[in-house]
């Protein structure tokens, strides 16, 4: 019986046959089985040696089968873990990564910058209403200065806001308290023509501080930290008389720019001054008490003079050759 299964068992090699093997031999009606009635018909004095016989057989017959199928087990975990093994020294995908986009930069650094000194970001809607952008800013209906900003007009009332400083009217309306100290950037839009350093669609970023005793001292000094902390220690800053309706004294800021060595330009990044009375008033604010100053930077200028870019338009046209070199800026 024995060499007869290892005969058998030498020609199976899956689980199933193995198991119909075992049944065949030791089951119910095995081979083996059949022959253990047989003890009754043999003299007592051979009983004991019968018996010995059967029961070694079975424990023979039962360990071939268990090596057998262990066998087989074993093969197959080996076959599995072959099939399914993974080569780690496989290069991975080459995934694209993005990077944030040049006026992003700069917007993420100003805000950094002004937070630091204890300024709070503050937004507006993009359509505004022509009360916050023209007469909450000392630009009644029909004051020449609106001419200097064409605009988008959507309804008779509103308009794509024309620059960030209707912030500042909105701010003051809930400010609930002084001192303010804020800056506010974000998307302002003119019908401008297109060129090199004029776009329809622009960013600025609104600066406005209103307490009592603000002086134009620390207007200055805080434009000339502001360009020193853009550009370099070595920056200096030059005002020049001009006009905006909601500021009395304005000026407009030039930033130093050494062209070749001892050659200097300058050049314009954005305008600033005194908030006017009238805005102060309007925004509830008693001028014969409180003062302030505010700042308008075109974040676009910031930039061109930053990473030293020819065109306002490369912003605009989602070249990656172009946004793809501001990786690992920040
Ligand atoms: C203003 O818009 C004022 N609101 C700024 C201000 C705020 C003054 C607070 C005083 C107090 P201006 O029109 O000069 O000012 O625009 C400010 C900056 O926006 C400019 O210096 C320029 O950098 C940028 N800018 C203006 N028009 C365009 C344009 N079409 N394309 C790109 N940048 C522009």
């Amino acid at each position: 019986l024995i060499i007869d299964l290892k005969n058998e068992l030498n020609e199976h090699h899956e689980m199933e046959s193995v198991e119909a093997l075992r049944v065949k031999y030791l089951g119910k009606q095995g081979l083996l089985t059949q022959m253990m009635p047989l003890i009754k018909t043999l003299p007592n004095e051979e009983k004991p040696s019968f018996g010995k016989w059967i029961n070694d057989a079975k424990v023979a017959l039962e360990g071939l089968i268990s090596d057998s199928k262990n066998k087989i087990m074993l093969e197959v975990l080996n076959q599995k873990l072959s099939n399914e093994s993974i080569d780690v020294t496989l290069p991975g995908l080459n995934l694209k990564k993005g990077s944030l986009h040049p006026l992003s930069l700069v917007v993420e650094d100003l805000e950094d910058y002004f937070i630091g000194l204890g300024y709070k970001v503050a937004e507006g809607p993009e359509l505004e209403h022509d009360h916050y952008n023209f007469e909450m800013m000392n630009l009644a209906k029909g004051h020449p200065a609106r001419e200097m900003h064409d605009s988008f007009y959507v309804t008779e009332n509103t308009l794509l806001r024309t620059h960030t400083s209707p912030i500042q009217a909105r701010y003051m309306e809930q400010a609930g308290g002084l001192p303010i100290a804020i800056i506010a950037p974000g998307k302002t839009y003119r019908r401008d023509p297109d060129d090199r350093t004029h776009s329809h669609q622009f960013m600025q970023c609104e600066g406005l501080v209103i307490d009592k005793n603000i002086s134009f001292a620390q207007l200055k000094s805080t434009l000339l930290n502001l360009a020193r902390h853009l550009f370099g220690e070595e920056r200096e800053i030059r005002l020049r008389p001009s006009y905006f309706p909601f500021t009395e004294p304005s000026v407009e800021v030039d930033v130093s720019w050494t062209v070749t060595e001892g050659e200097t330009k300058w050049i314009e990044v954005l305008g600033a001054g005194m908030v006017h009375p009238n805005v102060l008033k309007m925004g509830g604010y008693d001028p014969l008490v409180y003062q302030g100053f505010a700042f308008g930077i075109g974040i676009e200028r910031i930039a061109i003079l930053k990473y030293k870019i020819d065109d306002i338009r490369q912003f605009y046209t989602n070249d990656l050759r172009f946004l793809g070199q501001f990786k690992g800026e920040r």
